[in-house]
């Protein structure tokens, strides 16, 4: 019988299903291991459940050369070397459309939340600060109306757009690898512009690109300057794409309004920084945390793993190029 590892603890369910095809071995408790246990702990191990937080490079992939399959719980792969992976014949799958929409939501619900101040908000209440109305109290900036940018318009950054533009009137703008078919553009009325034009344009920016050495601070200290003082920057992609750093001193400085950040770099450590500026709605990476999308992402990694080893065509394979 094969031998599959779960790295983190994961739904019940996900585990008997998995068992009624292998031999598993769980993270009861989930063990916070130290980042190069893994490469041990996959020994005699065939393939593996991983979560966004592990990393899986070269090395780890040298010291188990009986790993078939590597299945990632998130839609975002950048935690695995996939060259190193397909180099090797090891199949690599994601957990693509079942957190689409959930993951929008959440992008939305966090942009309004940094525009309206609603965090802030909250702790002033709760400092026991409200004492009295006042004219300008908490003034945010329009979500209706305004104009929306999306920088990166995947299938997440479409489902942001399309309740910006259908549910809130806005005018959207976007700058991504390759610009949308005229069909997709069509509904939603959004325009394709270059960064800069999206940077300097946008009321609200939204990022959803995925992470690469190419993405890597793609908004840095540059990139600010260019932004409206009175804009906001939502990100819900990866940490890195921001320089945490710069968009800091531009919060403190007032040269962009505020911020909204699910991601950050080196997370769970948030930039010192960060925590010190009160215009800056800041959540520990939960944009696609609700329990029925978190159990359809459980579902479709363990149907990966199951097909992947059980001579199956796995549902949603990264690097296809390795399945004979
Ligand atoms: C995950 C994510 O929760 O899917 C992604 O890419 O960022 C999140 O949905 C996270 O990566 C843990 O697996």
């Amino acid at each position: 019988m094969q031998s599959v590892l779960v790295t983190r603890e994961i739904f019940p369910e996900t585990l008997q299903r998995l068992a009624q095809h292998f031999q598993v071995t769980p993270n009861e408790g989930d063990v916070q291991h130290p980042p190069g246990a893994l490469a041990g702990q996959l020994a005699g191990h065939e393939g593996v459940l991983v979560a966004g937080g592990e990393r899986i490079d070269a090395a780890l992939l040298d010291a188990n050369p009986q790993l078939k399959a590597v299945c990632n719980m998130a839609v975002g792969y950048n935690n695995i070397d996939v060259p190193a992976c397909t180099a090797r014949g090891v199949l690599v799958t994601n957990t693509p459309d079942v957190l689409t929409e959930t993951t929008a939501d959440f992008g939305f619900a966090l942009m309004m939340a940094t525009a309206r101040r609603i965090a802030e908000g909250e702790h002033y209440l709760r400092d026991g600060r409200w004492t009295r109305w006042s004219y300008n109290l908490l003034t945010g900036s329009d979500v209706h109306g305004a104009t929306l940018g999306i920088l990166g318009m995947g299938r997440i950054g479409q489902g942001i757009a399309r309740r910006g533009a259908l549910g809130f009137g806005m005018n959207v703008i976007y700058h991504n690898r390759s610009r949308l078919p005229a069909e997709q553009e069509a509904p939603i009325n959004a325009r394709y512009v270059s960064k800069e034009e999206l940077l300097r344009e946008a009321d609200h920016l939204v990022l959803v690109l995925p992470y690469s050495a190419a993405s890597h601070h793609a908004i840095g200290a540059a990139e600010l300057a260019l932004m409206k003082p009175t804009a906001t920057l939502t990100n819900i992609a990866r940490g890195g794409i921001v320089d945490d750093e710069a968009l800091a001193e531009a919060l403190k400085r007032g040269t962009l309004a505020a911020a909204g950040l699910d991601v950050f770099e080196g997370e769970p450590n948030v930039h010192p920084a960060l925590l010190t500026v009160p215009n800056v709605v800041l959540t520990p990476h939960i944009a696609s945390a609700t329990v029925r999308t978190r159990r359809a992402m459980a579902d479709l990694a363990a149907d990966n793993l199951i097909a992947a080893l059980t001579g199956q065509r796995a549902p949603t394979p990264v690097n296809p190029e390795v399945i004979r």
